[in-house]
Parts: structure tokens; C-alpha cells; sequence
């Protein structure tokens, strides 16, 4: 190569590099919301979408302009490669079945390569790019995020109201005898044992609520401890009792809270949760309806929480510590495969009063919101009978086929009558194999349009 076409060859790459664009989107979701299958879903149809027909609402592929997207490790060298291939694998292998539930932190670029629409870039370029980072993480870990906001006593206060709910109360009356008989006997020479023991039996508490489909799980680490299994760093819990802490407890609680604040919640959501531009609050709004008022509840409480911590325009402490600039926000509601596409819109309805009052925070503070029902991957499919009744055809846990009739979504909140008659939805397994790629989602087309279109143009 001539030094000229060296020079030229960098200087394209100086102009290409200066008209690249970068999105780091927030997948914000409880355990279990459907995380991994969705981060799963947005690859998967990012790169087989020059291949199919199956994004009719994703304008850069629809208008031709889409070259392509790779895959590569994320910038952050420390942090493992999300496992795209393995989700795919465990998807579409022999017995096909729904990646596990997520231990530890993965990350995953995208480069998204389109040829510009209009403006100076459509001049000066053939084509140009788009980074799209995408994380992944236990959904026990999210819950962490509002406590940097509140001081130990704050926090007690909190879990003492939720500690009032029939269930949890029942749960944690062994516990709360444990608390009052060893407050009793609370000394200075044995604190550091007692708490321990205290510790140990919140613990169990924790994984009792877990059981039972409770949200409201913190310190996250306690329920999923990863490195810190057995570090004494886990050794404290709320105090839960209307009596005053004793005296030789409460620095040591206080001070073990705010290590973990300082120490695991800080730098964890440093290291990961930094400069989301975009983010994705994922629901399982169905799974909610179906464990019940008490669930759905805890749910709303915790998206409150969750977006709280995010909340946009205002000078929290976690803005200052992480300053996000997130621009743009979806809500969605997953698993939409469980119900008839009829009811799509009536999912989409519940989600939007179940987050009214962060809707109408975003909307202050004018940031771009929209609700979403979709599915990562769709595992159903919808049949209409001679009839007319529709249902739902899939495979069930013993990978046999199941016929559903479609279930009722409501279109409000459930009152109490609602409540007693209850919800039931299917758990469809996935049934692929390799041949089935790309695998079928539902809406994420128009989903993918929403958060990456205005950037594709
Ligand atoms: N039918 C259907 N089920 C889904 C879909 N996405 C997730 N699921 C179900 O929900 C379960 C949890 O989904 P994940 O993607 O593992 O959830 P997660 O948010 O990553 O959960 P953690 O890793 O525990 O934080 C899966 O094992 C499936 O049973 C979907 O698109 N359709
Ligand atoms: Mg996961």
C-alpha cells in the first residue's frame, strides 16, 4: 500500500470512527423477568435480519440499508462474553430447553454496520456504525440499587412495613423469635457471633419469601451471594422490631450496611451500570397475575423502587455517583407468547397503569417512554378452531404437545373478586432446533425500532 493510500485509508477511518454512534442499553428486570431470553432475542434477530422477513417494523432493514451486525467481547476486558451461542444452543439442542438462570455478569457488543439515510454522514460516507452494548446479570443483584439510597435506619423502616404483609409476616416469625429472644441476652463480647447467627437466620427468611414468589429480596447478594458466599460483609440484616436496637448491636449493623453499600452495591453498579444511555424495564407481568395480589403488589413496589433509583432529571445519589444519562426508556411485558396476540394490547394496557406513576415521572422530565408486549423468543402459536375459539398450541416441561385455550388478560388492575377467581397462564418450553433460526419473537422489531431507529437514520 502507497503511503497515500495509507493516508487515505486512515483518514476514512479517523471520519468513519467520528461518525460513530453508541448505545449502552440498561436491561433492567427482576429475576426472572426474562433478561437473558430477550438479550438473547434482540441478537438473534440482529443477525440473521438481512436473512428473513420477520422485521417488518425495523425501518433500517426494511429500507434496505442494513449491512450487517458482528458480535465481538465488550469493551470491558474483565468482564465475561455474554453467552449468545450457549443460549442459542440450549434453545435448539437436543432437548431444547430455556437458558438457566443467570449466576454472574456477562456483556455483549454489537456492531450494527447501515448506510446512512440523510444528512452530512449520507455525504461524506457509504456506511456507518452503531455500537450497541448490552449487559447481563442476576436479577437478585437489581434489587441492590435502591438501597444506596438509603440510610440503615430508612431501610429497617422500609422492611418493617413490608413485614407487616400476612405472608412475609408469617414467614419470618422465626426469625423475628430468634431477633427478640438473643436481643434479650445482646452483648458486647458475643455481638460479632450473635449477628452471625441472626444473619444465618434472615437468610433463610430471604430464601422462604424466595419460594414463595416473593420480589422484595434484599440485600441481593444474600439470595445469590456469587464471591461473597460466607464473607462476613453479608453478616447484617434490618432491624426488624419496634424496640430500639441494642446498643451493642446497632453500630455494628450500621457499619456492616454501610460497607455493603459502599463496598459491593457502589462499585458494582460503577463497573457495569455506568453510562446506560438507553434502558429496557422488563416485566413479567403475567407470572404476577398468576402468583397473585400479593405478588403483584410486591412487583409494583419494586419497579417503583428500581425506577426511583433511575429517576431522571432529579440530583440523586445515584445520579451523581453513576450519572446516567439515559434518553430514552420502553417498558415492556414479556413472554407475550403465553396469550392469545389478541390480548397483546390489554398487556400492554395493565403494564401502562401498573407504572402510571413512573410514566408520569419520565413525562416530566420529558423523557421518551413507550409500553411494549413482546416475546425474546416466541414459543407458542395461535389456532383458530372451527368455532372460532382461539387457543394456544406449544409444548409443555415434559415436551409434550399442549393445546390451550387463550387465557384472560385483564385490561385493569384485578379487584379483589378478580383476585379470588385468579390467573392462570401457560409455561410453554421452547422446541427448536437449529434449522428454526432465526427463532420466532414477538414485536421485537418495533421494539428494536423504538430504542436504536432515531440512531439508524
Ligand atoms: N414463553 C416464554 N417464556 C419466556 C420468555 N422469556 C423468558 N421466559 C421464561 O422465563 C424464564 C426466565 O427467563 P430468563 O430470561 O432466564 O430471565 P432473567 O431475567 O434472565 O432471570 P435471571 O437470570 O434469574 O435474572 C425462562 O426460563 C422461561 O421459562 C419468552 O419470550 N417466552
Ligand atoms: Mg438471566
Amino acid at each position: 500500500m502507497s503511503r497515500f493510500q495509507k493516508l487515505q485509508h486512515q483518514t476514512r477511518d479517523v471520519i468513519h470512527r467520528g461518525f460513530d454512534r453508541h448505545i449502552r442499553l440498561a436491561v433492567t428486570g427482576l429475576s426472572g423477568a426474562g433478561k437473558t431470553a430477550l438479550i438473547t432475542g434482540i441478537l438473534e434477530q440482529l443477525l440473521y435480519a438481512n436473512e428473513t422477513q420477520q422485521l417488518p417494523y425495523f425501518k433500517v432493514r426494511q429500507q434496505q440499508r442494513l449491512n450487517g451486525c458482528r458480535l465481538h467481547t465488550s469493551s470491558n476486558w474483565q468482564v465475561s462474553r455474554f453467552d449468545y451461542e450457549g443460549s442459542i444452543d440450549c434453545l435448539t439442542g437436543e432437548t431444547s430447553k430455556w437458558p438457566q438462570s443467570t449466576r454472574d455478569v456477562s456483556e455483549i457488543r454489537v456492531e450494527i454496520k447501515y448506510q446512512p439515510r440523510r444528512g452530512l454522514a449520507r455525504r461524506v460516507l457509504d456506511t456507518r456504525r452503531l455500537t450497541l452494548d448490552l449487559i447481563d446479570y442476576p436479577g437478585e443483584w437489581l434489587l441492590d440499587l435502591p438501597l444506596l439510597q438509603l440510610s440503615y435506619d430508612q431501610w429497617s423502616r422500609q422492611q418493617q412495613r413490608l413485614l407487616k404483609a400476612e405472608l412475609r409476616h408469617k414467614l419470618a416469625s422465626a426469625w423475628l423469635d430468634q431477633v427478640e429472644a438473643t436481643a434479650k441476652v445482646a452483648s458486647e463480647e458475643k455481638a460479632e457471633q450473635q449477628l452471625r447467627d441472626l444473619a444465618v437466620g434472615y437468610r433463610c427468611f430471604l430464601r422462604q419469601c424466595r419460594e414463595r414468589k416473593l420480589l422484595i429480596l434484599q440485600p441481593g447478594r444474600m439470595v445469590l451471594p456469587g464471591e461473597l458466599e460466607g464473607a462476613p460483609a453479608l453478616e447484617f440484616f434490618p432491624w426488624p422490631l419496634s424496640e430500639k436496637i441494642p446498643e451493642a448491636w446497632a453500630k455494628r449493623l450500621q457499619e456492616k450496611y454501610r460497607y455493603y453499600q459502599q463496598s459491593v452495591i457502589a462499585p458494582f453498579y460503577q463497573k457495569y451500570f455506568k453510562h446506560f444511555n438507553r434502558q429496557l424495564v422488563l416485566v413479567d407481568v403475567l407470572q404476577a397475575l398468576q402468583n397473585g395480589e400479593h405478588h403483584f403488589a410486591e412487583l409494583q413496589l419494586a419497579i417503583n423502587e428500581l425506577m426511583k433509583s433511575f429517576s431522571y432529571g432529579n440530583n440523586s445519589l445515584l445520579k451523581r455517583l453513576l450519572s446516567p444519562v439515559i434518553d430514552k426508556v420502553a417498558l415492556v411485558a414479556t413472554k407475550a407468547d403465553n396469550i392469545a396476540p389478541q390480548d397483546h394490547q390489554k398487556l400492554t394496557q395493565l403494564l401502562q397503569l401498573m407504572t402510571q406513576k413512573q410514566r408520569q415521572e419520565l413525562q416530566f422530565d420529558q423523557i421518551p417512554h413507550q409500553v411494549f408486549s413482546v416475546a425474546g423468543i416466541a414459543t407458542s402459536q395461535i389456532k383458530k378452531l372451527n368455532d372460532g375459539t382461539k387457543v394456544l398450541d406449544g409444548v409443555n416441561e415434559h415436551r409434550e404437545f399442549v393445546r390451550v385455550g387463550a387465557p384472560d388478560v385483564p385490561e385493569r388492575i384485578p379487584s379483589s373478586t378478580d383476585w379470588q377467581r385468579g390467573y392462570v397462564y401457560p409455561k410453554f418450553q421452547p422446541d427448536f432446533n437449529l434449522q428454526d433460526s432465526p427463532l420466532p419473537h414477538i414485536r421485537l422489531d418495533q421494539l428494536l425500532e423504538y430504542v436504536l431507529g432515531d440512531k439508524l437514520k
